[in-house]
This record gives structure tokens, sequence and C-alpha cells, in this order.
């Protein structure tokens, strides 16, 4: 029997007028935006991790689940579990998915029987794949839940932990470009600390990226083409990230030479607790030209943790999309829900209505962004605010034609600068309200 009986055929476009709980309103697959099919924009992923193993426990209490797919911690059972992810991905139309070596197969007594254990499920996960043309987003391996891990993987202070970390990311990587995957995420997991005095930071960091120059190296050897990405986050499990936010990311990856292989993969709630917003993380990493994937969620304003929530907010994808599209859009990466239902949503139904919303939410804000800049309005004022560098001195200082004592020059003679003009961001914010509510 179907682990999703109530979903009785695959869920459908049905327009804005439906009151289907399990159709889309806003995404038809392949519509075509700014010339491209929907589809083709967006790509969708989701995650196996959440999807089909977050058992709903928390601090205070066990797991709310129903997962017909759960039961034995097996090879056998998690083969079947790959099969119910591939039905509900079909049923659902998301074209990719994306894992950690640990939620595929069950961990085995030695790195020899996970790996068997791995090489098993992704016999099957191939064949699904072959089966429905659904692709790997992206693969990763967990260095953080074992107790192995408690200081954490590639920058722990015991140095057999290094080597157990760079066997099993050899592993996830080798399955990975198996899997025809397009790319290979790092979250630094446990890569941090929470105590000054018992850690040697400058070692820890020439650590990490001697793991990632392995990584690259090994990548290199097996012919994998994918792209790597680091996935920035502040907080959670240590006190101090090393992979605070895009900026720390970014210059970790340069002051180690890694800039031709990683780029960053920036998930909405891990930028709100950097006390960032999503559009900023984007925007940063798009600029200085690491823009890679995105781990699509939210948090929730009145809890300072990671709630993974799937996205409901249209404001923030449009301004996601804006940022995707102005940087022309995913070359490897998507759109990853790297999110998971309340622990009181706990029947396997309210994962439709969940992936659903989070679709729709994303379909809308790509359909405002693109009208947004169809009709140029808000890029005409942005460049308007800064015409004062298309001609005189702001045209000649971005041509390299000045130094600090021409400007003095050039302002003595000038005088007290008058302040130009005003930011309207009232105005701004009104006309975004136009495009988002017709
Ligand atoms: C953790 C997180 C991870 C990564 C992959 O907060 O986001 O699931 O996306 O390891
Ligand atoms: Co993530």
């Amino acid at each position: 029997m179907s682990a999703f009986s109530e979903v009785k055929k695959t869920v459908q476009y049905e327009g804005t007028t439906s009151k289907n709980p399990l159709a889309f309103r806003f995404y038809n697959p392949d519509e075509k935006i700014e010339g491209k099919p929907m589809k083709d924009i967006l790509r969708f992923a989701a995650a196996y991790w959440h999807t089909m193993r977050a058992s709903g426990s928390d601090q205070f209490g066990s797991g709310t689940m129903l997962r017909p797919w759960e039961g034995k911690d097996n090879v056998p059972n998690a083969q079947k579990r790959v099969k119910v992810f591939f039905e509900f991905l079909e049923k659902l139309q998301i074209p990719y998915y994306a894992f950690h070596d640990r939620d595929i197969a069950p961990e085995g007594d030695s790195l020899q029987e996970s790996n068997n254990n791995l090489d098993a499920i992704v016999k099957t996960l191939k064949e699904e794949q072959k089966r429905t043309g659904i692709k790997l987003l992206w693969g990763t391996a967990n260095l953080f839940g074992h107790p192995r891990f408690m200081h954490g993987a590639a920058t722990s202070c015991n140095a057999d932990i290094f080597a157990f970390a760079a066997a099993q990311t050899k592993k996830a990587l080798e399955i990975t470009h198996e899997l025809g995957g397009q790319g290979y995420t790092f979250w630094g997991g446990r890569e941090g600390y929470q105590c000054i005095w018992n850690t040697d930071m400058k070692r820890e960091l020439d650590h990490l990226a001697k793991f990632m120059h392995m990584a690259v190296e090994h990548a290199k050897k097996i012919g994998f083409k994918g792209q790597f990405y680091f996935e920035p986050k502040p907080k959670e499990p240590t006190k101090h990230q090393y992979d605070f936010d895009a900026a720390a990311c970014i210059n970790f990856i340069r002051t180690y030479g890694l800039e031709k292989y990683v780029k960053l993969n920036i998930e909405t709630n891990h930028a709100t607790l950097a006390s960032h917003s999503v559009e900023h993380e984007l925007d940063y990493a798009g600029s200085q030209g690491f823009l890679g994937s995105i781990d699509a969620n939210t948090g929730d304003t009145l809890l300072g943790w990671d709630t993974d929530q799937f996205p409901t907010n249209v404001y923030e994808t449009t301004k996601i999309m804006l940022i995707v599209l102005k940087y022309g859009g995913f070359k490897t990466g998507g759109l990853n829900f790297d999110a998971k239902v309340r622990r009181e949503s706990f029947e396997p139904i309210d994962l439709f209505y969940a992936h659903i919303g989070g679709m729709d939410t994303f379909a809308l804000g790509l359909k405002i962004a693109a009208d947004i800049r169809k009709s140029g309005e808000i890029a005409q004022l942005v460049k308007e605010r800064y015409n004062s560098w298309d001609t005189g001195v702001g045209k000649e200082i971005e041509s390299d034609k000045h130094n600090f004592t021409s400007l003095e020059k050039y302002i003595l003679k000038k005088g007290n600068p008058d302040p130009n003009k005003s930011g309207r961001q009232e105005l701004f914010e009104n006309i975004i309200n136009r495009y988002t509510f017709k």
C-alpha cells in the first residue's frame, strides 16, 4: 500500500481560484518566466533528513511523527524508505533531492559496514533516479551527530577524528558522484567552539583548510565536477561556528585559496540567526561571486533558534528571487527545502501541505520579482539615486582618475556638498506593495 494513499494523483497546478489543498495555485512548472520554465528557475529539492527522517523529537520530549516507513533501522527498510521518498517527490513534481550519508543508510559498527550499507542504498537511489528522472542536487556527510564528533570533525583536537571524518567524506563524495550529484555541501556541524580557554583557533582553522584541500583533490581524482558549497551558520550546535555568515565564509575561502572550488549555500534561518536577513546574505554572496544554492526555510521571529520552518512569506521569497535573478539564476544550485513540519503536524499528509505551501510561496515570489524586473521601475529609481556617479567627479573616481589630493582640491573649490537626494525608502516600499498586491 502506498504511504500516501490520501494523495490519489500527482499534485497539479489549478490556478489561483482553486481551493483544493492538494493543488498548486502558483507553481505551474512549465509556465515560462523571463523565457524559462518556472521549474528550471526554481529547481526545487526536498531534504531527505527532514522529510523522511525527522521524528518530531525535541529537548523536552520524544518523537511524535506517524511515519509508516520508519520501523527497523536496517538496510532492507532503508531501501523501502527510498521508494517512499521517490513516490513523494513524484507526487509533488519535485525534481531534485538532497541527503546526508547517515539519513539514507544506517550507520554500522565500523566505517566499512557503514560504507557497505551506503552501497546497498545507493543502488536503490540510482534505480529510482533512473525510473523517475529525479536528480540529486547535492550530497553531504553527517559529521556532527555521532558522539565521536563532540569536539568537531575537521577541527577536532583529536587527529584520529580528522582521519575518520576524511574517510567518511571520501565515501560521501564518491556516492554523490556516482549518483550524478550536481553539488556537495559542507555545513560546518560542530566546526566551531564553546570555550576560548581550551581552544587553539588558528590550528583548528588551518586543519579545516587542509581538509577542504583534500576534498578538492579527491574530487579531481574521481572526476567529480559538481560544485562545492559552504553553508554559513552562526551558532548551533557550537557557540561560535567558524562559518558564521557569508562574509566569514568568503574570508576563509579566500584566505586559504579555495575560491575556485567553493561557493555558498545560503540558508534563510541561518541568515536570521546571524542577525542578517537572507536577502543580505544572498546579495553579499552574489556581489562577491559566491552565490551557489539556497536552503529554503524560515525561522520564527519570537524564537532564537533554528526552527527550520517552511517558507510562507511572499515578501521574503520575492526578495530572494529578485536577487537570484539579478545574479543570473542558479547554475548547479536550487531551492532545497531544508525545512520540517511542526511537531504537532504529525501525519504524512502534512508533508504535502508543507511542500505545496513552500513551492507556491516561491512561485508567487518569482512571478512578482519578474514583474518588478520587467517594468524596470525600481531599477530606474535605484539608478537615479546613484546618478552622481554617472557624470563629473563620480565618473572620474570610478575610472581611477583621482586621489586624496585631487579630491581635496575639488571639494575645497566646490564648497559644502548638498545632501543630494532623499532615500525614499517609504516610496520604494509602497511600490513593492503595488506589485505584490494586485
Ligand atoms: C543544519 C543544516 C544542515 C545542512 C546540511 O542547520 O542546515 O541540515 O543543510 O548538513
Ligand atoms: Co541547511
